[in-house]
């Protein structure tokens, strides 16, 4: 395996995407954050998990970025009823995978031993590795209390304002063992770079980066840890990670986001727009690289993927 890339939401599978499709299926393997996962409807919802998936199968919704595409929506329409809560969209094809999820659990298969079987029938042949098969749930500190991540996220819409984090379980959750086996692996097969992909920060990447020894683990790998900002301009491609900065009275800026990983990457990528600030982040001690990294299509998808691989030297 070459690149190891931790991901989570939207933003990230795109640069996941880019990767899968520059790299062979055993030259890379994404962690994923499973913070983002809660029980509903009796079914074990992993949205991260899920949309990654969804996008290297290339079934994923490209409107929204999480579900499948050509969906429909009988199940909600029937749900709602029965007065069941439908603020979390359940499409009737992505329902086929809850289900089945849900009785693999019930059998006593791990969340990456049901991920596999999930790629397997969709046709992902890249390893697709949670981050943990223990339970971590993101809860989201608000003025009004906390809140459940995808109440936050979905229900509210991200309106409340944040005051910080915290991933439930985190400190008794072991790292999934396959990606140990990996990273330990180093030496014989060939490792060359781990990427952070343009995820939020605070509740796709921290997630991953808060399990016990994650943080020593990846540093000893002795590989270059480059980080893609998820911030352009000032603001988040997608989702609340700009807001969440102002709100945390962080500057929505690329450079506030390598300082966030300053004490674990070796090098940052910054958009073409944001060149300005490479200095402020190459002062930071970090080797940095400046080049698209909005990805409105495969093809820049594809691009920044070859970007990063050529700065990690890979
Ligand atoms: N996001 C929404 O904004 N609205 C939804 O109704 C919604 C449903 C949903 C169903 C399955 C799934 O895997 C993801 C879903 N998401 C939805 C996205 C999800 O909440 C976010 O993508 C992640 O949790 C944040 O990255």
């Amino acid at each position: 395996m070459k690149v190891l890339a931790l991901t989570g939401g939207i933003g990230g599978a795109k640069l996941a995407l880019g990767l899968a499709k520059v790299l062979a299926p055993d030259e890379v393997a994404f962690v994923v954050n499973t913070g983002d996962d809660f029980e509903h409807l009796g079914f074990h919802i992993a949205p991260d998990v899920d949309t990654l998936v969804y996008t290297l199968a290339g079934e994923a919704n490209i409107d929204t970025g999480w579900g499948r595409q050509d969906e429909s929506w009988h199940f909600m329409h029937a749900a709602e009823q029965f007065g069941l809560p439908t603020w979390f969209r359940l499409g009737d094809r992505d329902l086929a995978l809850h289900v089945h999820r849900r009785q693999r659990l019930a059998e006593g298969a791990t969340l990456t031993e049901v991920t596999r079987e999930t790629c397997r029938r969709l046709g992902v042949a890249e390893p697709v590795l949670p981050m943990s098969n223990d339970p971590v749930r993101t809860r989201v500190l608000t003025p009004d209390g906390p809140l459940a991540f995808q109440h936050y996220f979905v229900r509210d819409r991200c309106e409340p304002a944040v005051t910080g984090f915290e991933f439930d379980g985190v400190e008794d959750a072991a790292i999934n063992p396959e990606i140990s086996a990996l990273l330990a692996g180093t030496s014989g097969d060939g490792l060359r770079a781990i990427v952070i992909c343009p995820s939020n920060p605070f509740v796709s990447v921290d997630p991953i980066l808060a399990l016990p020894g994650m943080r020593d683990m990846l540093r000893s790998a002795g590989v270059p840890i480059i980080a893609v900002s998820p911030i352009v301009g000032g603001r988040a491609i997608k989702g609340p990670t700009a807001k969440m900065m102002r709100e945390l009275d962080i500057p929505a800026a690329a450079g506030a986001v390598a300082r966030h990983y300053r004490d674990l990457i070796t090098g940052f990528v910054l958009d073409e727009c944001d060149a300005s600030r490479e200095s402020e982040v190459a002062d930071l001690g970090l080797a940095t690289t400046v080049t698209q990294t909005v990805m409105s299509n495969l093809d820049d998808r594809i691009a920044l993927a070859r970007d990063v691989l050529a700065f990690a030297g890979a």
